[in-house]
């Protein structure tokens, strides 16, 4: 269906009988989600020609495609994004007002598709749009969890999680069930090796349990191009063939376990072995499909680098390179030698933290136990790559140091950089940490394969979808082209210092912050004004993001203003959104302190309104899109060094938020962008951080003695200012002071304070303000993860369009 040609009437014909078709009944009667449900169904008539002629394409040209491999995907709702994609949002709108039908309840009746848990699942769902946007043959390949990421409320200030039964009763609308490419899937038995007739050693698998991987498919629509590629999405089944060992209910329920759930942890790893499994039926399930499309091309395996590329994003999917060798070895019957090349040259590998305590190991045990043969597969790897290595008199420290296998663990990330050809981190200071310090013994081995991709934002998701009134306002400025080319956002720089166009960007925002006020009002009973600075602070809740440090300032002008209610301040606004990972005490106690705090400081009347904090529950995309574009200051504080990148300080810029901002991951190419004039920087840099980790001189409590205002605002936690949180305030006390304040925020409290101090001033002159939001906007086209996607598909994956 060309939709090029598609009129409005036209439209509302097809939703119609649709709608009557599907639903048996007529506009008027039908409620938001059958309305939803049957939209949805009429945009997949629309494109699925589209989706069809391109897997053919694929199949029928014999290009190299990149398979992107990864526990999360985190797209949030698809449906404008989908519309967008296709080129008919505006033409939906408008014959959604013809048919007096609410366009914005339609699009919430859709459930965010949350298989993610922050930042990494965000990313490898940019990446899938941006990959059908720059056209190149990109796949996702993930696991289909029947719950997404908890469901936060807030009672009496603490988090509680539910479940997030995403799919409900409608189902993923999006989604195709592909029948006729289930793999099966081995797991546990136990494994020998014999010699077969032509006399060749083969492993015997007895006794495995095997599981039936189902796909299912979500089309990822290349923005107005006409190409839309594949998110593969694996579910698990029990073989029918198999059913007698699965006597009992209970039995069945544990293999549903499987993908039941997405881990709700990025704080702490745990070597479970359901998320062993996890991994392992996501990873070979992929890899086997690869292969068998692969061999339809009629091309010998030992080549399958030049047709195929796989991606592990981060250690999650790290098992791969072992899998791929036991499948062209067992399987396949290639030599040893040959399938090593083929897989290195496959394989490549994103790390998304310096955290080393984040790189995953598994116990031995428990590994070969649940995979005997990779195991098996994974010793010779390490075997051949120890004996190598020795035998080209590499330090011995060195050759233990990075070998994959040693004190009774497997070590996931050693297994990735050996077992392929490229290791990037997600910004520059980030790979340049890596390279020095995390993972310095491979950057001594390996130098060639390391490499640096700054990740990227979908751009048309946080303007045209999330801030259409921007969107409008840069149309009018510089014309239409930047929703296409959104390197001529850079044509705003010209309007630096014109009023009027100034203007109407200030305004813009104020309509932002009106519709974010509502929300407050309406979720949390919190009046706040858009003449306040709205200063946000949105992301997981971890210690090295240092929202305490956030806390702390808030505490300080809250004495401020008791001590003289007439101090003269802009009206500040604190937004805060984050999830914790459910077993992560601290931040758990951080978020039950921002909400007393929060009660605190909004009830009390001698504040003026001049502060208002508010706490908003179950932050996710669909609420990002709400808050991104509302914000007038962007929190990205964490302790240099410690944030591999960050991807929602692209997101502000983009909608015109002054960052206040340390020197780490991309704030760093952010600053490099806009210019010291346009971003407000404070704190210690990396090499300061680092200093201290060298010379073990930090000591909170130095500075909690010597420092009144330091002084003053720590007590807080502990005397009474703040009520109903007494055992949480004597955690975050203990955790400053007696426990020598991890993350340097006392150490930091100082600069903040002045830097917050900066942006008051800044705030009082509309069109210096304006002047930095406007060249923020204007210099956020670096940010598009179209253009760091191309990066990848050039320097990684040797892709062609
Ligand atoms: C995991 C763990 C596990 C063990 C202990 C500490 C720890 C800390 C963080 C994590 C999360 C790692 C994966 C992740 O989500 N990284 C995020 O990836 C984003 C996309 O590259 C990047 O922008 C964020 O800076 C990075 O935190």
């Amino acid at each position: 269906m060309e939709l090029k040609h598609l009129t409005k009437e036209q439209f509302i014909r097809d939703f119609k009988d649709t709608l009557h078709e599907e639903q048996l009944i007529k506009v008027p009667r039908a409620t938001p989600s059958e309305l939803f449900t049957t939209l949805a169904k009429l945009i997949r008539k629309y494109y699925t020609d589209t989706w069809i002629a391109r897997n053919h394409k694929l199949s029928g040209n014999q290009e190299k495609i990149a398979y992107y491999f990864s526990i999360e995907f985190l797209p949030g709702r698809m449906l404008e994004t989908n519309l967008l994609n296709l080129g008919i949002l505006d033409l939906v709108k408008e014959g959604f007002a013809d048919l007096e039908v609410d366009f914005e309840e339609v699009v919430q009746a859709e459930h965010d598709m949350a298989l993610g848990n922050g930042g990494l699942g965000r990313l490898a769902a940019a990446f899938m749009d941006s990959l059908a946007t720059t056209g190149y043959p990109g796949f996702g390949n993930g696991l289909r969890y029947q719950y997404g990421l908890f469901k936060q409320r807030i009672v009496n200030g603490y988090q509680v999680e539910l479940p997030d039964s995403w799919l409900g009763s409608i189902g993923n609308v999006w989604e195709v069930r592909k029948d006729h490419d289930v793999v099966d899937v081995k797991l546990f038995g136990d494994v020998y090796l014999q010699a077969n007739e032509e006399g060749r050693i083969v492993p015997v698998h007895n006794n495995a349990q095997v599981l039936r991987a189902v796909p299912y498919d979500v089309p990822q629509i290349g923005f107005e191009n006409n190409v839309i590629n594949n998110l593969r999405l694996w579910d698990v089944e029990i073989p029918e063939e198999y059913e007698l060992y699965y006597p009992t209910l209970d039995a069945r329920r544990r293999v549903q376990d499987i993908t039941a759930i997405l881990y709700p942890d990025d704080t702490s790893y745990e070597g479970k072995e359901l998320r062993l499994i996890q991994e392992y039926f996501m990873t070979s399930a992929g890899l086997q499909t690869i292969i068998k499309s692969y061999l339809k091309m009629g091309l010998p395996l030992e080549k399958i680098h030049e047709k195929v590329s796989v991606h592990i994003n981060d250690t999650h999917p790290a098992v791969a390179p072992a899998e791929f060798m036991r499948l062209l070895l067992d399987e396949y019957g290639l030599e040893w030698d040959a399938a090593w090349n083929a897989t290195v040259q496959t394989m490549s590998y994103t790390n998304h933290t310096i955290l080393s305590e984040a790189l995953e190991k598994w116990d031995a045990g428990l590994f070969k136990h649940v995979l005997p043969r990779v195991y098996q597969i994974i010793l010779e790897i390490d075997h051949r790559f120890v004996s190598n290595l020795a035998q080209n008199h590499v330090d011995a420290g060195l050759i233990e140091r990075t070998r994959i296998v040693k004190n009774g663990q497997i070590h996931m990330a050693n297994l990735a950089i050996i077992g392929g050809h490229s290791v990037n981190g997600v910004a520059k200071l980030h790979t340049e940490l890596l390279k020095e310090d995390t993972l310095h013994d491979f950057y001594v081995l390996y130098p060639e394969k390391f490499n640096n991709k700054t990740n990227g934002i979908v751009q048309r998701r946080w303007t045209q979808i999330a801030a259409p009134e921007l969107s409008q306002a840069i149309d009018q400025t510089i014309g239409k082209g930047w929703r296409k080319d959104i390197h001529e956002l850079e044509k705003l720089t010209a309007y630096a210092d014109d009023e009027q166009v100034l203007n109407t960007f200030y305004q813009v925002k104020k309509e932002a912050k009106a519709r974010l006020a509502a929300y407050i009002k309406e979720t949390t009973g919190v009046e706040v004004s858009t003449d306040a600075i709205f200063d946000v602070q949105v992301k997981r809740l971890h210690a090295y993001k240092r929202q305490l440090l956030n806390v702390l300032h808030i505490l300080k002008l809250y004495h401020d203003l008791k001590d003289n209610p007439e101090k003269n301040m802009v009206p500040r606004v604190f937004i805060f959104g984050a999830k914790a990972a459910p077993g992560y005490h601290f931040a758990k106690s951080v978020i039950k302190l921002i909400n007393e705090i929060a009660n605190l400081i909004n009830h009390d009347a001698s504040l003026q309104g001049k502060l208002k904090v508010v706490f908003l529950e179950n932050y996710n995309v669909s609420l990002a899109e709400l808050i991104v574009p509302a914000a007038d200051v962007s929190e990205q504080i964490s302790l240099a060094s410690k944030e591999a990148s960050g991807t929602s300080n692209m997101k502000f810029m983009m909608t015109g938020a002054v960052t206040l901002a340390t020197l780490d991951g991309a704030n760093i190419e952010i600053k490099d962008e806009v210019g010291d004039e346009n971003i407000v920087i404070f704190g210690m840099d990396k090499d300061a951080v680092y200093a201290h980790y060298a010379a073990h001189d930090y000591y909170s409590r130095g500075l909690y003695e010597s420092n009144p205002v330091i002084r003053r605002v720590v007590d807080s936690f502990v005397n009474g200012t703040i009520s109903n949180a007494q055992s949480e305030g004597a955690e975050i006390y203990e955790a400053l002071i007696t426990h020598n304040d991890e993350y340097f925020l006392l150490e930091d409290f100082t600069s903040y304070v002045a830097a917050q101090e900066r942006i008051d001033a800044l705030y009082r002159d509309q069109k210096s303000w304006a002047k930095v939001s406007l060249m923020n906007i204007a210099k956020s086209h670096k940010f598009t993860s179209d253009d760091t996607i191309t990066e990848y598909a050039e320097d990684i994956w040797n892709l062609k369009k």
